[in-house]
């Protein structure tokens, strides 16, 4: 019997990487090791599901520290390597973009050059095999107006410190593709939500705070436009590209659920209404409270990923409506999980002002 592909899992204790930890040992025979470093959005918790799997291991490292990376990956023997580890949340990288620049871009170099020495050393079929997953984001690609869609032919216009940080690691990766012929994969995907999201990001913040009964920060007028994509669909996609994708080329990722800020606010009120109603029987909508707007923040994203779907047959299978019914419902049975970090160090404070 042949012996279980192996995939090592960068950042795979957050809120993407751990659903991709979960569903694999779920539903695939890889054996998977995680790295991670535990920033305050790791959480071993997210992995619970899968601590007792003996096809999974968690080690915690910092991508950034080469040589530990090195021994982890010549010992493990990954035929695939994802790589999901980055600061994420662009509020914080208008506060302090150092820790994005260190480990969006160091550290992405960190695993390229430490995959590049594991990978030249591989008996023939098996370099041919091997894959460096990159997983990057929509952002890469600046804001759009009312109009189009980014495709992977779109050129790169980065503006935030965030997505600045995302598009020099994705043209490391192309680098390595194009210098040294190390067989990368890259995607790029919108806005994800969905069980296990940091509370900070906007779904999981706003439902958290109606339950606080604090108010809904809405950034200017909330007319701004996401294009969401339900985790699940996210990392049922990853699977497809790094299985079938072809090495040196990159794929959209997308949920075809455009919503404005406002409107999702608004449909996470109106559920909670009936869901979990208030005391006092008021809409949660009364909460909304519209503070001033992130700097630089862009106005629009929407994918067109008939890329994958035409080449791959990968579509997304949850509607927003299934996808946030899904993602209410499993943050008012989980309180066990967002409780300790609500009562933790995060305060749900407003970030991104560039005041603190
Ligand atoms: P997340 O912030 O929830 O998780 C990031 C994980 O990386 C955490 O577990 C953290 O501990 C770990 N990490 C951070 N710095 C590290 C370091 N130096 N060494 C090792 N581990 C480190 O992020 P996410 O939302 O799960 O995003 C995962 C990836 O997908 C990121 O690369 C992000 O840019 C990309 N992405 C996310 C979205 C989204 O909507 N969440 C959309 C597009 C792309
Ligand atoms: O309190 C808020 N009020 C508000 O109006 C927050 C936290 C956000 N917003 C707005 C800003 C955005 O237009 O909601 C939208 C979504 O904001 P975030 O959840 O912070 O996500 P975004 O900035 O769009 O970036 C996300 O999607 C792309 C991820 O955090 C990135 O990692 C990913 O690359």
């Amino acid at each position: 019997m042949s012996q279980a592909k192996k995939i090592m899992v960068t950042g795979g204790a957050g809120f993407i990487g751990s659903a991709l930890v979960r569903n694999l040992i779920a539903n695939s025979g890889y054996e998977i090791m995680t790295v991670d470093a535990l920033t305050y959005a790791g959480n071993l918790a997210s992995l619970e599901p899968v601590a007792s799997s003996p096809r999974h291991q968690f080690v915690q490292a910092d991508i950034c520290d080469k040589d530990i990376i090195a021994e982890l990956i010549k010992n493990f023997q990954p035929d695939i390597i994802t790589h999901l580890a980055a600061e994420s949340h662009v509020d914080r990288s208008i506060d302090g973009p150092a820790a994005f620049i260190q480990t969006n871009l160091v550290g992405t170099y960190s695993m390229l050059d430490a995959a590049k020495t594991y990978w030249e050393k591989l008996p023939s079929d098996r370099r041919d095999q091997f894959r460096f997953h990159h997983i990057s984001t929509d952002e890469v690609f600046g804001a759009l107006g009312d109009e189009g869609f980014f495709t992977e032919q779109t050129a790169y216009d980065p503006r935030s410190p965030y997505s600045a940080s995302k598009a020099g690691s994705d043209h490391l990766v192309r680098a390595w593709y194009h210098t040294y012929g190390m067989p990368v994969l890259i995607t790029n995907c919108s806005n994800n939500y969905g069980p296990y999201h940091f509370p900070e990001k906007l779904i999981p913040l706003m439902i958290l705070k109606c339950l606080a009964g604090e108010p809904l920060p809405i950034y200017g007028k909330g007319d701004n436009v996401r294009d969401w994509l339900y985790v699940d669909d996210h990392v049922r996609a990853l699977q497809n590209v790094f299985e079938n994708g072809i090495p040196g080329e990159s794929y959209m990722i997308g949920g075809n659920s455009e919503r404005t800020n406002l409107s999702i606010v608004e449909t996470i009120c109106d559920a909670l209404d009936t869901l979990r109603p208030r005391v006092d029987n008021q809409s949660y909508r009364t909460q909304i409270s519209f503070v001033p707007d992130r700097p630089g923040h862009d106005f629009r994203y929407a994918i067109d990923a008939t890329k994958l779907k035409n080449n791959l047959g990968w579509e997304p299978r949850e509607s927003f409506e299934t996808g946030i019914a899904k993602t209410i419902q499993w943050y008012l049975d989980n309180e066990a999980w967002w409780g300790p970090i609500v009562d933790g160090s995060y305060a749900g404070e407003r970030l991104g002002t560039n005041k603190v």
